[in-house]
Formats: structure tokens, sequence, C-alpha cells
């Protein structure tokens, strides 16, 4: 029998990763989830079609690379199977002119322990990036007897699952951080919805961000989904697109955990961490001004690596602040230049999904 998938956190030692690809990929246009993330005075808005292709290649030469320092470091790497993203999508229930990508990766898999599970995400563009990582699954499913393959309940993806009128081109900076503050985002309740770069995995428990991709209908259902985990709903008032965890709350090793300081965890939702001795320190600033051209993300991709094990980290090669931090911390560093794959969907995090990492489902918070 062989064990093909386990993980259960994002720094135990890394043996098997996915690791996404830029072919095909394409600006999605306009629709009710989108809007609200692309940041006002971004080049990208009201722009739609596929990405130009020098820069499909670029990403894809940093892609290959960091595939390519994976497997020196002993860890086997897997590639999605890319289609043709230009293509719509249409369902009985919404039709929207084209899809995505199949970068990143960690948006559209969440692994916990045997299992990897294909999420509910609330972009309609994204509702059939899962196809480009079938084959892995079946691959995975003929090899390890006791992988479960999963997919989360489909949403709709109604008009009733967004707020009408949230999106507004008007609204300040500030009116989108007291939203974030009020937890007041462009998703309804009406279905659950998620992207799987929203769950932060430590063992038992997993803490996962209601932002702009996940809702509190979400929380719910991992509640019932994993009645063996505990779930832990956070928020991080100072973000004002607050979408996925992982340029805002990293963990490294057991007992320690990088924090955006723009994005601090509130005070309530750090006790748990506080009470067991894990220790969440301020992350070194950002390198840059800005993020690349055409980049969904923020310049806070400078935190987003990739732990191979709770001595070795891959980070943004131009990250020197990040990097040094790192070193500080007791970290082995491996700088990748990564900045040309960013706007393709994120940085090194973003850009891989685990398949197996050493180690069980510890309970750090006991
Ligand atoms: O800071 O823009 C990016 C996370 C991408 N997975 C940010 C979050």
């Amino acid at each position: 029998m062989t064990k093909i998938v386990n993980s259960w956190n994002d720094f135990d030692p890394l043996k098997h990763v996915i690791v996404g690809r830029a072919d095909f990929s394409v600006i999605p246009p306009e629709e009710p989830a989108t809007s609200e993330k692309v940041p006002i005075d971004s080049e990208m808005r009201g722009m739609w079609g596929p990405r130009p292709t020098e820069t499909v290649e670029k990403a894809n030469a940093q892609l290959d690379y960091l595939a390519k320092v994976c497997e020196d470091h002993g860890v086997i790497v897997d590639r999605p199977t890319p289609l043709q993203w230009n293509q719509p999508v249409i369902t009985p229930d919404f039709r929207t002119d084209s899809m995505m990508t199949c970068m990143p990766p960690r948006d559209i898999l969440l692994t916990i322990g045997n299992e990897i599970m294909a999420s509910a995400n609330s972009f309609r563009c994204r509702y059939f990036e899962y196809l480009a990582y079938w084959p892995l699954m079946k691959k995975y499913f003929d090899e390890d007897p006791e992988f479960k393959w999963t997919q989360a309940p489909r949403p709709r993806l109604t008009d009733a699952s967004y707020k009408h009128n949230y999106y507004d081109e008007k609204i300040s900076l500030e009116e989108r951080l007291e939203r974030t503050a009020a937890k007041d985002f462009v998703t309804t309740e009406a279905e659950p919805m998620w992207d799987a770069a929203d769950v932060l995995r430590l063992g038992k428990d997993l803490f996962i961000q209601h932002g702009l991709t996940t809702n509190r209908t979400a929380m719910e259902w991992f509640k019932r989904y994993y009645p063996d985990l505990r779930i832990h709903a956070v928020n991080f008032p100072g973000d004002p697109y607050p979408i996925h965890i992982d340029a805002t709350f990293v963990p490294l090793r057991p007992g320690l955990i990088i924090n955006n300081p723009h994005r601090r965890l509130p005070e309530e939702q750090r006790k748990i961490f506080e009470a067991n001795d894990w220790q969440i320190v301020d992350a070194a600033m950002p390198a840059h001004e800005t993020p690349p051209p055409l980049c969904y993300s923020s310049v806070w991709l400078s935190m987003n690596c990739l732990v191979l094990d709770h001595k070795t980290v891959i980070c943004e090669a131009s990250e020197v602040h990040q990097m040094e931090q790192m070193d500080k911390l007791g970290m082995n560093v491996i700088p990748v230049p990564f900045r040309d794959a960013y706007p393709f969907g994120g940085a090194l995090h973003c850009a891989t999904a685990d398949v197996y990492r050493e180690g069980g489902c510890e309970d750090y918070f006991p």
C-alpha cells in the first residue's frame, strides 16, 4: 500500500506538491464577486481577455524553476493540466464569458489528512478550474487506496449569492475598511462559499478567514463536515480587500506565526495562540511599493512563502526584508524569483498545493 496523500499543516517536511501553470490564463470579465477584489486604481479595471503571451511565458519559466528547486530538495512535483481558459462558463443559473487560469492551486485544493477537497469558490469564472487537477486526483486515487477524493457542495452562484450593488466605484478606502471591520462582504449567506486559500490548517484546528471569498455559512459547513476538528472564524481588520489568509497570517513552524502588521489578528482571537505559547511576530515590510502590472494581489505577497520543513523556507528572491527576518527567526532561506508569476494569482504558497507532508494531526491548542 502506498500512501500518496497526507498533510495536516503548512510546515511539516514537504515531500510531494502540486505547482500551478500559467498556460492560457485569462483576465476574467467583471462579475459580482471579482469587481470587489480589483482595486479602484488598478489598470485591470474594465479589462478582460487572454493575458499577453510574453507574461505567460515569463510566469511559466518561474513556475518551472520553483518546481525544479522543490525537486532538488527531494520533493515530488506534479503539475495541473491547463484547459483553454478563454471559454465561457454556462450553468442553469448563470453565464460568464471566460474562465481564468490554473494558477494558483492553493485556492482550489484543500488537503486535510488523506483527503483533497476541491473548494466552493465564489467567483463564477473559477467554476470549472478544478478540472485542471482532476487527472492528478485520479492518479492519486488509483495509487493510494486511502486517498479521499472530494468535492465540496457546488455553489449555484445565482444573483442571490451576492449583495446587489455592494460594489461602487466611489467607495473610499476608509469605507472599505469600515466594511471589513463590520464583516460586511460582497457575498451573501445564500449557500456555503469558500476558497481553499482562506483555510489555515494547524492539525486539529482550522483557522478560516471570513472575507470577500469565504462566508459564514462555509464556517458552519466546515463544522459539520469535520466534527473532529475545531473551526475558528478569523477576521483581519485593516485589510480593505480581505481575500485569502496566506498573505496575512503565515505559520513557519509549530509555535511561530508571522502576521501582516497592517492586518493584525484582533486581541480576542489571539488568545488561543498566546494561551498555548505560540509567538505571533509582525512580518517584515515588503521590499516593493507596488505589485507588478496586471496583478490582483497586494505587495504583501512578500510573506506568502513556501515552508519546506521547520527550518527551511522558500522566499521570493527580491523580498530582502522578509528574507532577513526569516534568517533571524532561525530559518534557512532559499530565494526563488517569482514576481513574474504574481499577476497569475499569487506567490509561492498560493502557487502550490500540498499532496504529502510528513507528520500527523497534532493538537497544538489543547
Ligand atoms: O494581500 O492581496 C493575496 C493572497 C493571494 N492568495 C493580498 C492577498
